[in-house]
């Protein structure tokens, strides 16, 4: 071998070795740019449909945005509208569409709804080519979503009174951890917050809670196991009028085997958190994102027992069902105001229609 060869050798054996170990360097970096916030257990992996008695551990994650939580939704969804773009608009077009929304869950009678609402656009404004089809089909789901969905910091009747965000919803769906989300959020406000431990029911809802709380230096207000939960949160709202802090958020119970017990047991706690010095400025439900049409219709249920403000759709974050909200917002009639996108304390965000339609379709 010559000179030049052994040096050509060399040459591809080190660009080699740095090519393969390229993975490796930028992950080390990214990990040292982005060091765990202390005293933070880190959980090795989301478990999004983990519903179990375990105390809570906090990973510390970097914030999540829409298009990262909505990006396998927006891989099952593109990947059925890939031949509609190829096509002038014709029978399968209408077919693939129908299979694009019923793949992210946006359910039976909110495709077929949504579908009816864009063949009578086409037909009044002569769409014929798949980019209008698309751009329609855009202008057709912000038109579903531009419903009113602020949170109220009071309750809009009694704003002298100390406001209560009740949260309600299936065990597993992520009550308490959008409490600690919530929390943590109005704490870095400067709002004070007090927290009631309602879920009384499962003796490690406390200690979880407990965990949020100390996080964000919230007071938490709890009972004994098996206390009544509307004495719970009646103590907290009572403690929050007296030292005038901003806000009570309530966890309660989801425990559905006893479905009529806990919807009895809802309406008693919103009834007392409701009365004098309190007053319920949001009725939170939240739903699991993973659990798409199914977790529907038990939110169903929900609704119906308690006035529910607003939707707080959880776990988007890894599902491919991002449809469901709205097939939430046109069958349930609510407005999805906060989503969660992991479980870190930065992972919720406002839902805002236009964010979100831009990381379901992909811009
Ligand atoms: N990936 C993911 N996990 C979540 C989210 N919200 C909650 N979880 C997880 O879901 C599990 C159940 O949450 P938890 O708050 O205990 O539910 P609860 O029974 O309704 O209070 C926990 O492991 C949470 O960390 C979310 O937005 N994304
Ligand atoms: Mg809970």
């Amino acid at each position: 071998m010559g000179t030049t060869e052994v040096l050509i050798v060399i040459v591809v054996v080190v660009a080699t070795v740095l090519l393969a170990g390229l993975p490796f360097i930028h992950r080390a970096t990214q990990r040292r740019s982005k060091p765990p916030a202390p005293n933070t257990p880190v959980a090795a992996s989301p478990s999004p449909a983990r519903a179990t008695d375990d105390p809570v551990t906090v990973p510390a994650q970097s914030p999540a945005t829409f298009a990262s939580g909505l990006a396998s939704s927006q891989r099952t969804l593109r990947e059925r509208l890939a031949s509609i773009s190829r096509r002038q608009p014709d029978a399968t077009t209408w077919e693939s569409l129908e299979e694009a929304l019923l793949g992210v869950d946006v359910g039976v009678a909110t495709t077929m709804a949504t579908l009816e609402r864009l063949r009578s656009r086409a037909a009044d404004e002569g769409i014929a080519d798949a980019d209008g089809l698309m751009h329609a089909l855009t202008e057709v789901m912000r038109a579903a979503l531009a419903g009113e969905r602020s949170l109220h910091a009071t309750a809009q009747d009694r704003q002298d009174a100390t406001p209560v965000w009740l949260f309600v919803g299936v065990n597993g769906v992520g009550k308490t951890t959008t409490i600690g989300k919530v929390g943590a959020r109005l704490s870095a406000e400067g709002r004070s917050v007090v927290m009631a431990a309602g879920d009384t029911f499962r003796a490690a809802a406390t200690a979880q809670l407990q965990t949020w709380a100390d996080r964000c230096g919230a007071e938490l207000i709890s009972g004994s196991s098996g206390a009544d939960p509307s004495s719970v949160v009646h103590d907290a709202v009572s403690a929050a009028a007296a030292r005038g802090a901003d806000v009570v958020l309530a966890d309660t119970a989801g425990r559905l085997q006893n479905r009529k017990n806990l919807m009895d047991e809802l309406a008693k706690v919103r009834r007392v958190a409701d009365r004098e010095p309190g007053a319920v400025a949001e009725t939170l439900l939240v739903i699991d994102a993973t659990t798409g049409q199914n977790g529907l219709s038990q939110a169903r249920a929900f609704a119906e027992a308690t006035d529910v403000t607003g939707v707080v759709l959880t776990k988007l974050d890894g599902s491919a069902k991002g449809g469901i909200v709205f097939a939430i917002e046109a069958e349930l009639g609510l407005p999805v105001k906060l989503v969660g996108l992991g479980e870190g304390p930065d992972d919720l965000v406002d839902f805002d229609p236009d964010s979100y339609i831009d990381a379901l379709l992909g811009g």
